[in-house]
């Protein structure tokens, strides 16, 4: 049987939303050894405020992803915006594998970039300064050192000064920057990014060096899921209603 790669993102789960809980869950339930991996690139969660919080679904998500790893199936988790405090009780109770910001893996021969996406979104400088200040480690621990309740009350600050801060951006901005892409792509030596975070499902075509590079954007998961699925014959977009 040939393996299967899978790459999902932005599935942003969340009380709110229990039907993309239950998609996420049966599409779990439904994976078997004929995917060997499993690529969560970001924001597979719309708030995490540590990993003591018990608000649903975190448990289930944690239960279900650790059914999937001790089934055999790799999951890997590199951090989006909403979620990147997740942390090592997270990831000892699920056994997945933490990711870094950008990283590179061997996709059938081919070198691929793995990215949120975030960071490629350099037009919005505000949000570029924000991240430097949250992604700082002290920063971190100082919050995570607030009582639960405080926290969940500062992300709901957050979400709600997020929300009114892109309606008054252009939709250009809240996009990746072409010059950063080509950056990173340079900066990797690949020809290939799978990124989330935009909520524009796309495969765009990019030229490094002379050379053709293509991105792959995943798409969000909201009333459909949806799922990149590479295996050695090529890729296909699977989509779950
Ligand atoms: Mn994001």
């Amino acid at each position: 049987m040939s393996k299967h790669v899978h790459f999902i993102s932005d599935l942003h789960l969340t009380q709110d939303r229990p039907e993309t809980t239950q998609r996420f869950l049966a599409y779990l339930d439904s994976l078997d050894s004929s995917v060997s991996y499993l690529y969560i690139l970001g924001d597979l969660f719309d708030v995490w405020v540590g990993d003591d919080d018990p608000t649903p679904p975190n448990e289930t998500i944690k239960e279900a992803l650790n059914q999937l790893t001790t089934k055999g199936v790799q999951v890997y988790f590199l951090p989006g915006n909403r979620d990147f405090l997740i942390g090592k009780e997270f990831f000892s109770a699920t056994n997945v594998i933490c990711l870094g910001d950008e990283s590179v893996i061997d996709l059938f021969g081919i070198k691929t970039l793995l990215m949120h996406g975030d960071l490629l979104c350099t037009d919005d400088v505000e949000y570029q300064q924000f991240r430097q200040v949250t992604h700082n480690p002290a920063w971190q621990q100082n919050i995570l050192s607030k009582p639960l309740q405080e926290r969940l009350a500062l992300a709901q600050h957050y979400r709600q000064e997020s929300h009114l801060n892109k309606k008054d951006k252009s939709a250009d901005i809240m996009d990746v920057n072409e010059t950063a892409v080509i950056g990173v792509l340079k900066k990797h030596h690949v020809s290939r990014l799978i990124h989330g975070h935009t909520h524009r499902p796309n495969i765009h075509m990019h030229v490094v060096n002379e050379q053709a590079a293509e991105r792959f954007v995943l798409a969000e998961w909201d009333s459909e899921g949806s799922i990149l699925e590479w295996s050695e014959t090529g890729y296909r977009i699977i989509t779950l209603s």
